[in-house]
């Protein structure tokens, strides 16, 4: 396929998962809005359709909690392809069914993009109708998963770090005593191939971490204090970082005074707070558990972030370049979710190994802004070769490029649109 006719499949895969408004990352698997998926989606939108990139990001803050929070999954509609449904949550925080829990806050990044997208002001007047979502969605992740004023974001349960499988949780997740689940059917196996989906063991406890905050009514307070799961996060904490830089910029062209001085508040906070996870003998950000208190001991690709966060001091930057180098000497396609190096990779099973186009690009911005465009565009051109190779899928082999999960997917159909397709990057040049 052209470049041209890729260009056309991608804004067909975003037409056709459009539920009149928001996206469903692909049929049958994931039926629902997710939350970072849709914000990534609105990249793609947006290079056709701005007023359709904006409704994707509006009708995500739809469902805002009223303590603040922007779930995870926005149930709109029951559906029984998926599982766990809005009865196993139990939920009642916000105007929507929903999950309990959120996701990376990337929301704050696009709607700038969008801003500096649009020349004619419109999207600052949008990016205004949002501004009090953005900052009470922020001080409720200050609030909630930063409960010790730390500088670090943590995750209540692997999913809402977004990166669900990933070898960093196995540890965690073990301490996770299972209970009150019953017996269940999972939905997800059904519809992709389980050597690339996480093991019974994992569901038992992404099950049990939701019935211990079920029983405290997902009371964000008592959830803090009380959950089982509760793990500092690099990737959460690093877009987070990142996003507030981008709410500042806002807050400011918006002449939002008070506003700014509380976020440069949050931003003093989170960079003195991502230090603390920087792991001495890795020479990368890592996770820590919160409640033992214990490092994780591999290098994902959210570590490759830092740059992104606009962390770009010499030794980060060096110690990244170095990694960057070493894995792209191990396998074909960057950037592999998880180290090739460490014994829990695995290349197809999903977070502990595969490629993302939606991480490459965030990484890839990060390494364009430190300066150094040359791994920036590897890892466009990387996850340009995959797209052509293997279509939209949802995520890719490192090593032979081989398309997983699920299929024609939103945020690589969007991601490509937005930054991978050559056809874009003839035009930004
Ligand atoms: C649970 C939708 C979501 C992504 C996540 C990805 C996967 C869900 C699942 O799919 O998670 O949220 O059931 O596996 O890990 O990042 O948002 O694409």
């Amino acid at each position: 396929m052209s470049h041209a006719e890729l260009d056309q499949t991608a804004k067909s895969i975003l037409i056709e998962n459009d539920q009149g408004g928001y996206t469903i990352p692909t049929k049958g698997l994931y039926p629902y809005q997710w939350n970072w998926d849709s914000v990534f989606v609105a990249l793609g939108f947006a290079t056709f359709d701005q007023d359709r990139a904006w409704r994707e990001v509006e009708m995500l803050f739809e469902g805002q909690w009223r303590d603040g929070m922007v779930p995870h999954i926005l149930f709109r509609k029951d559906d029984p392809s998926y599982f766990p449904g809005p009865s196993v949550w139990g939920t009642d925080g916000g105007p929507i069914p929903s999950s309990g829990h959120s996701q990376p806050p990337v929301a704050a990044t696009v709607i700038r993009d969008l801003v500096n997208a649009d020349p004619s002001g419109k999207a600052l007047e949008r990016a205004a109708g949002l501004l009090p979502n953005l900052m009470n969605w922020h001080r409720w992740y200050l609030t909630y998963r930063d409960p010790k004023g730390q500088g670090v974001l943590a995750v209540i349960h692997p999913w809402e770090s977004g990166r669900d499988n990933l070898p960093d949780w196995d540890e965690a997740l073990r301490a996770v005593e299972v209970k009150d689940i019953g017996p269940y059917e999972r939905k997800d196996t059904s519809h992709v191939d389980p050597a690339m989906r996480p093991h019974k063991e994992d569901y038992d406890r992404y099950l049990s971490i939701m019935a211990a905050c079920r029983s405290v009514d997902w009371d964000p307070a008592e959830v803090a204090r009380t959950c089982p799961f509760f793990v500092a996060d690099p990737g959460v904490t690093f877009i987070f970082l990142r996003a507030n830089r981008d709410l500042l910029a806002l807050a400011e062209q918006l002449g939002k005074a008070e506003e700014a001085e509380e976020i440069r508040g949050w931003i003093s906070r989170m960079e003195a707070g991502a230090r603390t996870l920087w792991h001495e003998d890795l020479k990368a950000h890592v996770g820590v558990d919160q409640r033992s208190g214990k490092m994780t001991d591999g290098i994902s690709s959210a570590a490759f972030l830092a740059p992104y966060a606009g962390l770009t001091g010499a030794e980060t930057l060096g110690a990244l370049q170095t990694h960057f180098d070493r894995i792209a000497g191990k396998v074909r396609y960057l950037m592999p979710s998880y180290d090739p190096d460490h014994q829990s990779y695995e290349p197809l099973r999903y977070w502990r190994g595969p490629v993302w186009a939606m991480i490459n690009y965030m990484i890839a911005r990060g390494f364009a802004e430190a300066g150094d465009q040359l791994r920036a565009e590897k890892l466009r051109a990387d996850t340009a070769d995959l797209i052509a190779t293997s279509g939209f899928a949802e995520y890719f082999s490192p090593e032979t490029g081989v398309g997983a999960g699920g299929g024609t997917f939103s945020w690589t159909a969007a991601i490509w649109l937005a930054w991978a397709s050559p056809s874009h990057s003839q035009q930004a040049a």
